[in-house]
């Protein structure tokens, strides 16, 4: 029973990685610089989003995918920052697949944007497992949820081309020990680059956004292959 289970897993990703290449090569040849953003419920992401959509719609042609299990709560959020904005409702599914992003996308002219940001659904667990196609792989973790999230959920961390440190304006009144944090995530991915910000007060946000600008020029700039 195990193993046929194992089975399934293992074909639903290999079906999941065929159409997260296929997405990688649309964003290639649209040039379009796609962000994934995954944390736990509630670490931040559509604040953070919503900060980083206002600070960059002006300059970029940007849109965003927000999956949600329910409510839609979220794409309104950020369709404030007066971008296109697709919300993906998932129902049972506790991640983003190759699958619905596509669907979303379907009827979007890519070649339209430079950015795009998909918020994945609020768990550090399942969407770490499927590939979205994405240039840039994002697993934000905030300063209330305890330093040892990389160990609990090295998937997530191991997989992330940036880890961020969200909510430092509550470091203090938390306790947080910033160091052993650090080392943890260090732990399960060593090398990666680390941002702290809060994406309430703003404080560290720059780093961030000079990150996705220059990567998205970067990819603007390159010749359209994968
Ligand atoms: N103090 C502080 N609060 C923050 C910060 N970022 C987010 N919050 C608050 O944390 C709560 C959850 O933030 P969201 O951005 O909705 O979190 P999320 O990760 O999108 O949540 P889900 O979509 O439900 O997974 C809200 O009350 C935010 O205002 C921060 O940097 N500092
Ligand atoms: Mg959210």
């Amino acid at each position: 029973m195990t193993y046929r289970l194992l089975e399934v897993q293992k074909s639903v990703l290999s079906k999941n990685a065929g159409l997260a290449r296929d997405l990688r090569q649309r964003f290639a040849d649209s040039g379009t610089f796609v962000v994934n953003l995954l944390s736990s419920p509630g670490a931040g992401k559509t604040t953070l989003l919503e900060e980083t959509l206002r600070r960059l719609a002006p300059t970029h042609r940007a849109a965003a995918l927000v999956g949600d299990q329910a409510t839609d709560n979220d794409s309104l959020r950020l369709a404030r920052a007066g971008v296109p904005v697709r919300q993906i409702t998932t129902g049972a599914e506790c991640r983003l697949d190759a699958l619905m992003v596509g669907k979303a996308l379907q009827d979007w002219l890519l070649a339209d944007y430079d950015l795009l940001c998909i918020e994945n659904v609020g768990n550090l667990i399942c969407p770490a497992e499927y590939d979205l196609g994405e240039d840039l792989r994002v697993t934000l973790m905030s300063v209330t949820e305890g330093e040892d999230k990389p160990l609990k959920y090295p998937l997530a961390f191991n997989t992330a081309h940036t880890v961020i440190i969200n909510k430092v304006d509550l470091a203090l009144a938390t306790g947080f020990d910033r160091a052993a944090a650090r080392a943890n995530i260090e732990r399960v991915h060593p090398g990666v680059q680390v941002i702290e910000l809060s994406a309430r007060s703003g404080q560290g946000v720059d780093e961030w956004v000079q990150l996705i600008e220059e990567r998205s020029s970067a990819k603007r700039a390159a010749p359209a292959s994968v």
